[in-house]
């Protein structure tokens, strides 16, 4: 018997063949007040145009609820609501229960509304974690939680989040002359804990918005398969991360190249790397030093050889020794 439940069927959404195969209409555009460069932001107009006009979004409160909806100004096209800042997961549920109690007394068309709810990575991996999880457990609702992940609490001036990089200098972890590295702690590993978590979800995928074809189809195959699914995003922040806004996008594919955020899928129980990931994995591309990516960053400009090579050292760890490379940290038994 399959660990699977079958769902209600959900929309129609097939994969895009191709950048030319994008619709033009965007539901996110001119209205908000992000940093230039923002990959979030980036994130949230992509995350729009994959799902379409039969959507309604619910951000919880950071950076994507903020600067995006300030004084009566808003770059929606989709129907958008704030939710409270650990509230994304139940906020989720309750939409797509609402829906469901609706359409089940005639009050509105019964038919397909994708309800997606987005957090930060401090509203995600941190404080509402536990509202995701118990989400994660209902599997007749059909719902998305995308987690953006900046790296930071960046809304309230950048405070180290659980997804912070080790020994980044946030406003919670400034460099000092005694102590160099004040964060010592290595980044949550969200969806691999969705994964583990809760047996009976069926989709779990990381993205890029460097790659936004392939970030794009994963939220259409995310919103299509149906039950609760779970996407983590990793997002540059100009602000944050300390960089020129104008290499938002190579930081983004760097962080993938230098094997950092490897991009992978988990369809019903099965695996998939994909992109540059799956070339890596496959021994097709050479994972580029750590160093590229961390030398390009203000936030790690206190960083010492020793600093890089112990982050070097840690990356390397999670594709040599892990069990499942770059995905899933048991050690492997490689006595037995
Ligand atoms: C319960 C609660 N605690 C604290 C805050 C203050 N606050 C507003 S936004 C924010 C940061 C959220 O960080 P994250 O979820 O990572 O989103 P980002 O700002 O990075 O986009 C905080 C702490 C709040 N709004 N609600
Ligand atoms: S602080 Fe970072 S996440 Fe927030 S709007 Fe600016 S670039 Fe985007
Ligand atoms: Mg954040």
């Amino acid at each position: 018997m399959s660990t699977f439940i079958d769902t209600k069927p959900t929309q129609d959404l097939e994969s895009f063949k191709g950048v030319k195969k994008v619709p033009h209409e965007e539901y996110y555009s001119s209205g908000h007040r992000t940093c230039q460069g923002c990959e979030s932001a980036q994130m949230m107009k992509l995350l729009a145009k994959a799902a379409g006009p039969r959507t309604i979004i619910l951000g919880s409160t950071g950076c994507m609820y903020v600067a995006n909806t300030s004084y009566y100004s808003t770059p929606w096209g989709v129907p958008w609501m704030h939710t409270q800042l650990g509230s994304a997961g139940s906020a989720a549920l309750g939409a797509a229960a609402a829906f469901r109690a609706q359409m089940r007394k005639g009050a509105m068309k019964d038919e397909p509304i994708n309800v997606i709810a987005f957090c930060g990575d401090g509203g995600g991996a941190d404080m509402g974690l536990g509202a995701i999880s118990a989400t994660m457990t209902h599997p007749d609702y059909n719902l998305l939680i995308l987690m953006y992940d900046n790296e930071s609490y960046a809304n309230t001036d950048i405070q180290i989040s659980g997804t912070s990089p080790y020994g980044v200098n946030t406003s919670f972890s400034t460099p000092g002359k005694v102590t160099r590295i004040m964060h010592h702690r290595w980044k949550k590993n969200v969806a691999p804990l969705m994964i583990a978590g809760h047996p009976t979800v069926k989709y779990v995928g990381t993205i890029s918005t460097s790659y936004a074809l392939q970030a794009m189809n994963c939220v259409r195959r995310a919103l299509t398969i149906g039950g609760p699914t779970f996407i983590h995003c990793l997002n540059p922040c100009p602000k944050g991360w300390d960089f020129d806004p104008y290499i938002a996008h190579e930081l983004g594919e760097l962080a993938v190249n230098t094997g950092i955020w490897p991009l992978y899928e988990v369809i019903e129980g099965r695996l998939k790397l994909y992109g540059k990931t799956e070339q890596i994995a496959n021994g097709k591309l050479k994972r580029l030093p750590v160093r590229d990516y961390l030398l390009k960053q203000g936030r790690f400009a206190h960083f010492t050889e020793e600093d890089i090579e112990y982050f070097q050292n840690k990356i390397d760890e999670m594709w040599e020794k892990w069990l499942v490379p770059g995905v899933i940290p048991l050690l492997k038994d490689l006595e037995g």
